[in-house]
């Protein structure tokens, strides 16, 4: 859609200067109960309409806009907590999710802000998630403290689309991390390749052996939520219930509390 880096980088200035960036949330679910919630950015194009992360993540993560856009996504999912909060729609242990990249834990500023609009909005600290690649935790020498600053005030840290890294399991000793996430490459892969489901279930034992809580991403189908979360011992975030939605669709999802499965998912057995 867009072309040149330096595109990209232009529509990111305009996006930011016109206020057109946007939260999408998707719900993440425990035994059919709604327990968290994904932030997903968006950028809302005059002529494309809503424009998805890959089409400028890559560039945006090497760009100084990263600063500006990185501090209002954070702001906005903050103050988004903060109303469901104030309404009454998400119990104590409801968790936003939000996306942070490696050069955004080495940063201070970035720290500071997270730590800031916290106070500000006077939301619980636990409602707030970081999701970290394996990446991030590849130099932990310059991160740790930002890290920790978090973690000490209460952040969660979650690690994102775990097995599919090049960094290594020892990470997961890290005692600043509180969960996983399972990349959603093995549930789609399983179809084919029963091994995947086979990496799936090791992944969710090893989570849970190291006392972290586990979500699995991606699952699509019924089936693939009967395989992969027969039980309540894990959590599940997929287009099964729903795929990124916009903050009304995800207040109303809210107030139901209960996550119905999404009618597009669809059963491969036509069940
Ligand atoms: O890896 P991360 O936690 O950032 O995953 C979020 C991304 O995954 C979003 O872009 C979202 O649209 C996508 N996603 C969420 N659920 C599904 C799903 O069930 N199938 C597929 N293919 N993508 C999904
Ligand atoms: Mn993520």
């Amino acid at each position: 859609m867009f072309g040149s880096v330096a595109e990209v980088t232009r529509e990111l200035r305009q996006a930011m200067d016109e206020d057109r960036f946007r939260l999408a949330y998707q719900p993440i679910v425990h035994g059919g109960a709604i327990c968290g919630t994904e932030a997903l950015l968006r950028l809302q194009h005059p002529v494309h309409g809503e424009v998805a992360p890959g089409e400028f993540i890559d560039v945006l993560i090497n760009s100084p806009l990263l600063v500006p856009v990185g501090q209002w996504v954070v702001t906005a999912a903050v103050d988004q907590i903060s109303v469901w909060a104030r309404g009454g729609h998400v119990g104590e242990h409801f968790h936003c999710h939000v996306n942070v990249a490696p050069q955004q834990l080495g940063d201070t500023n970035f720290i500071d802000h997270v730590l800031r609009e916290i106070e500000r909005s006077g939301i619980d600290a636990e409602h707030l998630v970081i999701e970290v690649t394996e990446q991030s935790l590849l130099d932990l020498t310059r991160r740790s403290s930002g890290l920790a600053r978090l973690s000490e005030a209460g952040v969660g840290l979650y690690l994102d689309d775990f097995g599919t890294g090049a960094s290594s399991i020892a990470h997961l000793r890290t005692p600043l991390l509180d969960g996983l996430k399972i990349d959603r490459s093995f549930v789609a892969g399983a179809t084919a390749d029963p091994r995947d489901a086979d990496i799936v279930d090791g992944l969710i034992s090893l989570g849970h052996s190291l006392g972290l809580d586990v979500i699995v991403e991606g699952i699509e189908r019924p089936d693939q939520l009967a395989r992969f979360a027969p039980d309540d011992s894990v959590c599940v975030q997929g287009f099964v219930y729903a795929p990124p939605i916009d903050a009304e669709q995800m207040t109303r999802y809210l107030v139901n509390g209960s996550a119905p499965l999404s009618p597009t998912a669809v059963d491969p057995d036509g069940a």
